[in-house]
């Protein structure tokens, strides 16, 4: 049996890319899969026969280290969150939207901010300064004048990563630009607006000449916090984690609660006040559903 990455999915038809010689192979999924409605996933890694012809068939999805849902890919390491400074607009709460997911998942976090070139300098280094006090790494590009390329192409290196952002903000320009020889197709944001389509269509998983793999997305900015729990909540903040079981009562959920250390920390401007009130808004909507599922 051969082994490979699933680097591609779509309509039953799964691409492998082989380990050892790095063909690809079109492959189906094993009938007993789908007796456990058990899929491939792009990132995932297999096993499988070589029927000749470039195809085969997959036997065995191995176990995943990772997994993120929106977008679906297994086994990647990193996640590149990409806003554009304009067109379209930074939406800080749909950035703390994906920071979650990507906390919730693990992953290794880069906030990418694309597009500076349409802004200046100076203003599209503010955009993100509150992002980097919390401590995550930022990085700031232009697909267009190439601003910020080889960070990112060094971001990329020898890791499995995946492109996260709304459709627009220049995900498939970006990684064109690291590797022009990539040619993935872009759209103009006016087209996609019209037509309400994205230039991207399926999750796809791309070999970097420098090592590494990177996955480029569709876009979407749409996003169901629902699998969480209102416990993991604040784990998912990092610059409340420190303060977590400091608060009066042992129970604390940093809402409505008195002797809450976390709303301490945001009078004194400790932990930024959109952060938390965005914390507030996802707490609300989870724990909507965890009264709906107890049943009052
Ligand atoms: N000015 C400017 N325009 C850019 C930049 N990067 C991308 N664009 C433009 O933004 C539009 C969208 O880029 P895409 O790469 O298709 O965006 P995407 O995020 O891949 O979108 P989906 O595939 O739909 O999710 C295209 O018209 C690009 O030319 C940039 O750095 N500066
Ligand atoms: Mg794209
Ligand atoms: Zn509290």
């Amino acid at each position: 049996m051969k082994t490979g990455i699933v680097i591609k999915a779509y309509s039953g038809f799964y691409y492998v890319k082989d380990d050892e010689q790095g063909g690809i192979y079109e492959c189906r999924l094993r009938g007993r899969f789908k007796k456990k409605k058990k899929r491939a996933i792009p990132g995932d890694r297999v096993g499988f026969q070589d029927l000749g012809s470039g195809l085969g068939v997959i036997e065995e999805i191995f176990e995943r280290k990772t997994l993120l849902t929106r977008p679906t890919v297994a086994n990647v390491e990193q996640v590149i969150i990409t806003f554009a400074a304009k067109d379209p607009d930074l939406h800080y709460k749909l950035l703390d939207q994906f920071l979650i997911m990507a906390e919730a998942a693990k992953l290794q976090i880069v906030i990418c901010l694309n597009k500076i070139d349409l802004v200046d300098e100076e203003v599209a280094r503010k955009m993100l300064k509150l992002y980097e006090e919390i401590g995550y790494k930022t990085l700031y590009c232009s697909a267009k004048t190439k601003v910020g390329i080889e960070d990112l192409r060094e971001t990329l290196k020898d890791k499995i990563s995946v492109f996260a952002g709304a459709s627009g903000v220049g995900k498939s320009a970006l990684l064109n630009a690291v590797q022009p020889g990539l040619k993935l197709a872009t759209g103009e944001i006016s087209e996609k607006i019209r037509r309400g389509t994205h230039t991207t269509r399926h999750v796809e998983l791309l070999q970097l000449k420098d090592g590494g793999m990177v996955a480029d997305t569709p876009g979407f900015s749409f996003f169901d916090l629902e699998f969480l729990s209102s416990e993991e909540l604040p784990y998912l903040f990092p610059e409340m984690v420190d303060y977590i079981g400091q608060c009066r009562f042992q129970d604390c959920i940093h809402d409505h609660e008195p002797g809450c250390v976390i709303k301490e920390m945001v009078e004194n401007g400790k932990i930024a006040k959109s952060r938390y009130e965005n914390y507030v808004t996802f707490l609300h909507e989870i724990q909507e559903k965890e009264k709906q599922e107890r049943g009052y």
